[in-house]
């Protein structure tokens, strides 16, 4: 890159982080080069943005919230009809190769203290498959029920970039074509101190944190992944986290429903556990579809419960959506057009005189739901939650990977028995030790048509694998 190094000083100086500046100025050779390239990447204008919402009220206030209204788990004859009618019109936009996947994965995995790319966790109760794997494979399930070849989309972030594609490659893209998995990087946002100006990491490097998941938007729109999509006859994207093994991206009923709905944007919920669980919740925010942070409920709207003793805002977010291509090209054009959330942090960087400090500070980040307030049809599908949820998120505890080994195997062997076939003994965890490929099958009813059939035995467990 050719940097007028004069120009990059006055836009600097110009933006109020004349700072940057004298921390340049200690540097010499390739470190210098290094900074200088980052901070003539740096977009001024979008950082004084960033600094003027500093200091100002949070956001994530809101005056009404209602419940949204849901196309139930629990249906009746009418609701069951227009369950079947989605089915055969998501099977349809899946045969047709209408519908593109789209994984977030350029999270840091900080809460899981996991040291490298989150959908490299082994979370396989039997096979120790990886994440990235479990989802391939519900791909590869894609594939074999509706037959087009599965394209996916893959957002990694520039700290786990280069690891995740060589984790692909040494894994053969995990049985899927090479040139069907497209990865692009979400743009990095500078921190900064609490009077707007730009952090330091380490001397040759400013403090950059990914953009939050709703960078993914304009990450396809830069790195050509939209156009790609058109290219290819896309229209739909189904979008899924990293973090959750049991996602299914591949749901005719799903895709169907947003489909008929002529919905830009939809999303699965599962009924929150308790009042206290950490998932955000669907509703109509004055008036608008949107997702409120856990954060963001009030006590008496987190613990409000309706005349049937349920939850009344239940409807836990799972971070499955639908997405119209078409929508996405609507809120990235002239730049990504969702709001920004603050979260203050204390950090380790440098201070004026260059020596590594804790400082506070704040990052930025998008969220995806948030475009929810922009699509004009929305809807929210009720899933199971035994089916479709077990994210892993913090190393102990809730969400973590003991839980969604104990979720998986609860779940598989639930299967096995219902099938009338053998189990093997439980583990010393309690547990077990069962596991469904989900190109064989994702649900209950799959499984049983997949029958007699035997399973791969490893150690104790038992693996049920798709054949060929
Ligand atoms: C998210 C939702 C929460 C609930 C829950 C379900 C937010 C803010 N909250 O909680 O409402 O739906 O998930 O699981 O989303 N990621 C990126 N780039 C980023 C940040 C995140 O790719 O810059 C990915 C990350 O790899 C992960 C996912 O987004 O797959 C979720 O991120 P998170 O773990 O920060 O979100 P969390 O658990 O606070």
């Amino acid at each position: 890159m050719n940097i007028d190094s004069a120009a990059l000083r006055t836009q600097i100086e110009n933006a109020g982080q004349g700072h940057l500046l004298a921390h340049l100025d200690r540097l010499a050779g390739e470190q210098r080069q290094k900074l200088e390239a980052q901070l003539a990447r740096l977009d001024l204008g979008l950082v004084g943005r960033l600094a003027a919402l500093l200091g100002k009220p949070a956001g994530g206030a809101h005056v009404r919230l209602e419940p949204p209204e849901t196309f139930p788990l629990e249906r009746d004859a009418n609701a069951e009809r227009r369950a079947a009618e989605a089915r055969k019109a998501g099977a349809e936009l899946l045969s047709s190769g209408r519908v593109a996947y789209l994984l977030v994965a350029g999270g840091q995995a900080s809460r899981l203290g996991y040291d490298g790319p989150k959908g490299c966790f082994p979370v396989g109760p039997v096979s120790g498959r990886p994440l990235f794997d479990m989802h391939a494979r519900r791909l590869l399930a894609a594939k074999r029920r509706h037959g087009a070849r599965p394209l996916w989309y893959v957002m990694t972030s520039a700290a786990n970039d280069a690891t995740t594609r060589a984790f692909f490659e040494e894994h053969s893209h995990f049985g899927l074509a090479p040139d069907d998995v497209f990865f692009f990087s979400q743009e990095m946002l500078p921190a900064l101190d609490n009077k707007g100006r730009i952090l330091l990491a380490a001397p040759d490097a400013l403090f950059l944190a990914p953009n939050g998941h709703g960078g993914v938007l304009d990450g396809m729109a830069r790195s050509g992944a939209l156009a790609h999509a058109r290219e290819r006859g896309v229209e739909t994207l189904s979008y899924f986290q990293v973090d959750n093994p049991l996602a299914r991206p591949a749901d005719p009923l799903f895709l169907g429903l947003h489909h008929l709905a002529a919905a830009s944007m939809s999303s699965k919920v599962v009924d929150k556990r308790a009042p206290g669980e950490k998932v955000g919740v669907l509703g109509r925010i004055d008036g608008q579809m949107g997702c409120i942070e856990y954060s963001d409920l009030s006590p008496e709207e987190r613990e409000a419960r309706g005349p049937d003793g349920k939850l009344r805002f239940r409807a836990g977010n799972i971070a499955v959506h639908a997405i119209e291509l078409a929508f996405v090209d609507e809120l990235t054009r002239g730049g990504l057009q969702l709001p920004y959330h603050l979260a203050a942090k204390k950090m380790r960087a440098l201070d004026d005189s260059g020596r590594d400090v804790e400082i506070a500070g704040t990052k930025f980040e998008t969220f995806v739901f948030d475009a929810l307030a922009r699509s004009k049809e929305s809807v929210v599908l009720e899933v199971d939650r035994a089916l479709e949820f077990s994210p892993v998120k913090n190393a102990t505890g809730e969400d973590s990977p003991a839980t969604t080994r104990a979720d998986l195997c609860k779940l598989f062997s639930g299967w096995v028995r219902d099938a009338g076939l053998p189990l093997p003994p439980a583990g010393a965890d309690g547990l077990v030790p069962v596991e469904v490929d989900p190109v064989l099958a994702e649900d209950a009813a799959e499984f049983r048509a997949a029958t007699p059939i035997a399973p791969e035995t490893s150690g104790p467990g038992h693996l049920y694998a798709a054949r060929g």
